[in-house]
């Protein structure tokens, strides 16, 4: 087994090198390796100083993920860190690739930080639900400031190898090879008779922070970071590096980090990390699948999600024809992509020059005949099996062989779609979400014969537009819609027996969504809510089923785009609106509903076990091959909190027995047809498994 971290003496010059691919992770072995090379450079009179490098395609980036779910051994990296820093011979870590985490944290612990231009260094623990439990909430704020400090760990974003220059966290850029560098770096201090210059001993003066800071940053990120447990606990750290002697506030930062590290967020966090990463893999489609290359793309339909799609190709410098049946619409597309594009532009995000190289990567069209030679065409067209049949006889009748057809449908029958063509196998569901140049999540749905190397290019496209592709298979509403429909039955009813919607709303947002069921189903349009629920074969046999999504509608009450959906909107502010209430009465009245006292515990077990029971009848169909792959979907794509982990780590977390039980409370109460449990649930709740574990057992 080759060593994870090598001693080398060059010259008077120790390297340290760590190679623990694929990302140089401080697992054991690493920890164990960096105790051993820097006691016996400290044991080495030949060696004046010591370069800290990695191999491969990064610095250090983090403590092993991995082992947090297991007793983590020592050396802990806190104990490593200051075996480094304590070395009485300069240290020099050389950065490139991302040095993130734990990998930043033993980087501080070096006397001297030396990076090429293209590294990365950042805190990212917060993603995690963590907080930078290696001394890095002391180091940061003694070498780039507090606020600096505070920004990086709670955004958990990276700098640039300039930008942490500029904040005091490198000492230089280096050209050319970065060892080469590094080591000339060492032998200048040397020269210079510099030694080990410790960042712990750096003292923060408090005085030059604005009173009450630390109360007004709490303050400040209190909306965005409501019931997210971690943030509080990174500011509580720097409190300390503020206020306490450095290792009463490192023993401090111990304290709350394993206050974190024992938390269910950070455990749904973690598992949302690997959930991501995940998704990738498909046990019948080998990571050697043979790909087909998509060098141009065609859009067909440039409304709002054709102009969106088109956008996140020219984004990545593929060539996209954006196609629409006439001049008006074509130009219309056009204006919503250069509208799309001018917000960024204005808020300093993109260049005016990278705008316009986007845009002129985007080939108005109205001729099939222009498309016949694109590698992956996708629909974008109205959501009616008859419009979809049109466009699709025509790609069939124009498109060069091999190239792809996909569907945006969000949730019509691609095996239908596939069948309006000669060649099904090269036809695939594409689902973007609204907006499509922003949300990451894309539905890929495959169908009965989409061939296994269509599957293969379109997962990897994902990850070239810089979307998360999660496979699905063919169903009503594919896996996100399917389970979001009994949410808002379930949000709908609720109404119907007396609960005001904002109530509604406020309890799932506090409980972490990023707007409240019926926010989101006046923004979608209540119209297109309507027509999914004429157009589903299956419907529930209900007349209550959403009806008063239906009444609303019927007096033109479309939601946000109208003026008045659930909600009064006051330009985009939703205002409760009494008339609606009084709607909601009547229908309960005339459906003998009867007016409900309901807690907000209830609200909750409604809205998300419903959902749930969804998703695990969803597994237990195949639609989705992991309950991780679902979270991923909710979490990506549905405003779902990253530290709630998805609907199904959420019913794990809560216990499926639990889950069980309140879902045979409220079948006796509503009957068989919405609340009768999927087989699954019954299942893992007596075995007392959970999802996770479920998933995992199927490899
Ligand atoms: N631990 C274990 N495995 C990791 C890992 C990590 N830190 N980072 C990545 N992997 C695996 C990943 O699961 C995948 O495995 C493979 O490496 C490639 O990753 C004490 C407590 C570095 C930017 O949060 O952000 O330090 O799927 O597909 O797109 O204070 O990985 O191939 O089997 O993501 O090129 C803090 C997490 C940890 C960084 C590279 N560090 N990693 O992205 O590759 S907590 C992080 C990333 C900590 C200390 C605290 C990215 C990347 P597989 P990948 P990539």
């Amino acid at each position: 087994m080759p060593e994870v971290v090598s001693y080398a003496l060059e010259g008077d010059i120790a390297v340290i090198t760590v190679a623990n691919p694929p990302v140089n992770a401080l697992s054991l072995p690493v920890r164990q390796g960096l105790a051993k090379c820097f006691e016996r450079f400290a044991a080495d009179a030949g060696a004046k100083a010591a370069v800290l490098i990695c191999d491969g395609r990064t610095f250090i980036a983090g403590a092993d993920i991995t082992e947090f779910d297991k007793p983590i051994e020592q050396p802990w990296l806190p104990v490593v860190v200051h075996q480094i820093e304590d070395c009485a011979k300069p240290v020099v870590a050389a950065i490139h690739g991302t040095a993130l985490g734990g990998g930043l944290e033993t980087a501080m612990a070096c006397h001297y930080r030396v990076a090429i231009a293209s590294a990365q260094l950042g805190l990212p623990e917060v993603t995690l639900g963590l907080l930078p439990g290696a001394t890095g909430t002391q180091r940061l704020p003694r070498l780039a400031g507090v606020q600096a400090a505070l920004d990086a760990m709670i955004s958990g974003k990276p700098m640039t190898a300039k930008g942490a220059q500029e904040k005091g966290v490198v000492d230089a850029v280096v050209e050319g090879d970065l060892k080469t560098g590094a080591i000339a770096f060492a032998h200048d201090l040397l020269k210079a008779g510099k030694g080990p210059r410790k960042v712990r001993d750096i003292q923060i003066d408090a005085s030059t922070l604005p009173t009450n800071f630390f109360a007004d940053y709490r303050k400040a990120i209190a909306r965005d970071t409501r019931g997210f447990f971690a943030p509080g606990q990174i500011i509580s750290c720097v409190e300390a590096a503020v206020s306490l002697p450095y290792f009463d506030a490192v023993a401090r930062e111990n304290e709350l980090f394993m206050q974190c590290m024992t938390s269910s967020q950070s455990s749904a966090q973690r598992h949302m990390f690997f959930a991501e990463r995940e998704v990738a893999k498909i046990p019948d489609v080998p990571k050697d699948t043979p790909m087909r290359e998509v060098r141009q793309v065609a859009v067909i339909g440039g409304g709002t999600m054709g102009g969106g799609i088109a956008m996140n190709f020219a984004n990545v410098g593929i060539p996209v024809l954006l196609k629409e049946i006439n001049q008006e619409a074509l130009d219309r597309g056009m204006a919503i992509i250069r509208g799309n594009y001018e917000g960024p532009v204005k808020k300093g995000r993109m260049s005016q020059t990278q705008m316009d190289q986007c845009i002129a990567l985007i080939t108005p069209t109205l001729d099939y005949q222009a498309i016949a030679n694109a590698d992956l065409v996708i629909e974008a067209v109205f959501e009616t099996m008859a419009v979809k049949k049109e466009v699709f006889e025509n790609l069939d009748a124009v498109c060069k062989p091999g190239a792809i057809l996909a569907s945006n449908t969000s949730s019509l029958n691609v095996d239908e779609i596939a069948a309006f063509t000669k060649r099904p196998q090269d036809v695939i569901g594409l689902h973007f979400f609204a907006p499509a140049n922003v949300m990451t999540l894309l539905e890929i749905v495959r169908g009965e014969k989409t061939s296994k190397d269509v599957i293969a290019t379109c997962m990897a496209l994902a990850k070239t537009i810089r979307k998360i592709g999660v496979l699905v298979k063919v169903c009503f509403g594919f896996v996100g819609n399917r389970m979001y429909f009994p949410y808002v039955r379930e949000a709908q009813r609720m109404v119907l027996e007396g609960v005001p919607p904002e109530r509604i709303d406020r309890v799932a947002y506090d409980w972490g969504m990023a707007m409240g069921p019926h926010g989101v189903s006046d923004l979608s349009g209540l119209d297109v809510f309507d027509k999914l629920n004429k157009e589903w074969k299956e419907k529930p046999d209900d007349p209550a089923y959403c009806r008063l999504i239906t009444v609303l509608v019927a007096k033109g009450r479309l939601g946000q785009k109208s003026g008045a959906g659930i909600y009064k909107y006051e330009g985009r502010t939703p205002v409760s609106d009494p008339e609606v209430l009084a709607i909601a009465k009547a229908e309960a009245a005339a459906l003998n509903i009867p007016q409900l006292e309901i807690s907000d515990e209830e609200i909750i077990e409604r809205l998300f076990y419903s959902m749930i029971n969804e998703g695990a009848l969803i597994l237990d169909e195949g639609i989705a091959m992991r309950s991780g792959d679902i979270d991923v979907v909710y979490c990506c794509g549905y405003g779902m909190p990253r530290h709630r982990g998805g609907p199904m780590q959420y019913a794990d977390e809560v216990g499926l027995d639990k889950v069980y039980a309140a879902m045979q409370k409220y079948r006796g109460r509503y009957g068989d047809l919405y609340w009768t449990s999927a087989p699954l649930i019954e299942r893992l709740a007596k075995s007392g498994q959970t999802f996770a574990q479920w998933s995992a057992s199927r490899g």
